[in-house]
């Protein structure tokens, strides 16, 4: 798998359908899958034209992607890396193996649904099909950003095969978290997949609460935007979330805090800054005369997000900044410093970019390209890093998957004119891996053959 590393030079992003070149094909382990790199890169090396590089990407799927084995899987991570980037890879190359391969991995989920009210437990043995809860989650509880990030891709499994089935299971998460009663009109981060409650008053639009938002729009968007449901889910959470959680510090900016219990926690990690993009893709659709306050909100918090990589030495952000104690906008404690190559700050230049072509986007982004030329490239492709605010760094030796799936692949989207991959066609996963939106027509179809019973897996 090695292949030449070319220096990244911007006419590569504006002009070519090439541009970073680092090997892909390491071979990880991920929640007992292995080859999540490979598989997290189809679709980002197809687009980019890289064709040598996908083919063998594809011929690794199809002689070594083996789904059963034995350890411990995330739910979660399994869905929107593997079944994501097979869904997408088949989409977008209409390669039958990603189609087989996914509809395979896709059975292999279910029994973690198997609980008393249908809410996945976060860990799976693909080999036996047992589950059981994060040890480290309280209360045996579900997390909300996990169970809350598969309706997208569980849609398509329905589509691709016929099988109501993983429809049915997501829609019965959606069900619940319609029905229970919120504090505040917020979803806590963790609940009980045995009672159906939550287990404690924790609300953060950053880790463990991220992508539940994110899935709410855009299953709206991924249907024609004919799933109402959520379009109203989306807008009462966004509006207890503006209500409760949205910030202006003393400087003038804009941040999303934590909730405990009622309490505000004045941090904003660097997941919580997809946020700005998730904003301004759903800017179109709320409330009447909302749109412009969306789009101002989304462009406030990308600002603050670029603003904690632009108050560190390295021009990269770290994993978590805060607004208290004088802060604005920096980590105060050290174990908040590092940057782990995460695209959340990229990924919301990239929308901002589509919804308002200000140029300062792709200034912004073309920045975060040269922070990661300098600090992170290594000799086998980049690395994570240490400390932000510490001008000779320290790299952490990984490469995320989500790197290639998801930095370098907005990056690039960034650069490329609108029409690669548009908005109104596509909708991201969690993870980058583009979903075409599926179209009234074919839902009107889909129900129709369900009627008749025609609901077997191929
Ligand atoms: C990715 O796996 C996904 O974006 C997920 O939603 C959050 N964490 C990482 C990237 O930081």
């Amino acid at each position: 798998g090695e292949t030449a590393i070319l220096p990244l030079q911007k006419q590569h992003l504006v002009a070519k359908n090439e541009f970073l070149r680092t090997p892909v094909l390491c071979v990880v382990f991920a929640g007992g899958l292995r080859g999540a790199s490979i598989v997290d890169s189809l679709d980002t090396l197809y687009i980019m034209g890289l064709m040598e590089e996908y083919e063998e990407a594809k011929e690794w799927v199809q002689n070594n992607l083996d789904l059963n084995s034995n350890g411990e899987a995330s739910l979660f991570e399994v869905n929107i890396r593997y079944v994501g980037g097979l869904l997408s890879a088949y989409y977008l190359t209409g390669a039958e193996i990603f189609k087989q391969k996914v509809m395979e991995l896709g059975e292999k989920l279910l029994p973690a649904f198997n609980t008393p009210t249908g809410i996945p437990r976060g860990v799976i043995n693909l080999g036996s099909g047992t589950s059981w809860s994060w040890g480290w989650a309280s209360a045996g509880s579900s997390i909300l950003a996990e169970f809350g990030t598969l309706h997208l891709e569980f849609l398509h499994l329905s589509q691709l095969s016929g099988n109501p089935l993983f429809t049915e299971k997501v829609m019965n998460i959606r069900k619940l978290l319609n029905k229970i009663e919120k504090p505040h009109g917020l979803y806590p981060n963790f609940l009980s997949p045995v009672s159906g409650n939550w287990v404690q008053h924790h609300v953060s639009i950053g880790g463990l609460g991220d992508s539940f938002y994110e899935y709410l729009i855009k299953s709206y968007l991924m249907s024609d935007k004919t799933d109402q449901e959520a379009q109203k889910m989306y807008y009462s959470a966004m509006e207890a979330i503006e209500t409760n959680l949205v910030q202006k510090s003393p400087g003038g900016l804009t941040y999303v805090a934590e909730w405990r219990g009622g309490i505000l926690d004045h941090k904003m990690g660097h997941l919580a800054c997809f946020s700005g993009g998730m904003i301004g893709i759903g800017a179109d659709d709320g409330p009447a005369g909302q749109k412009q306050h969306y789009l101002d909100l989304a462009a406030e918090i990308t600002h603050t997000c670029h603003e904690s990589y632009s108050r560190s030495a390295t021009k990269l952000g770290p994993e978590a900044f805060r607004f208290d104690a004088g802060a604005e906008a920096t980590a105060t404690r050290l174990s908040d410093r590092y940057y782990i190559l995460r695209p959340e700050v990229i990924e919301s230049y990239m929308y901002m970019w589509r919804l308002t072509h200000d140029p300062k986007y792709r200034e912004w982004g073309w920045e975060a390209v040269e922070a990661l030329e300098k600090h992170c490239r290594v000799d086998a492709g980049f690395s994570g890093i240490r400390d932000v605010y510490a001008s000779t760094v320290s790299h952490d030796n990984m490469q995320q998957s989500f790197f290639l799936s998801e930095t370098l692949k907005y990056l690039y989207l960034l650069f490329s004119d609108d029409d690669l991959l548009p908005l109104e066609d596509w909708v991201f996963n969690t993870e980058a891996h583009p979903l075409p939106v599926i179209r009234k027509r074919c839902l009107q179809e889909h129900s129709a053959t369900q009627d008749h019973g025609q609901t077997n897996l191929e």
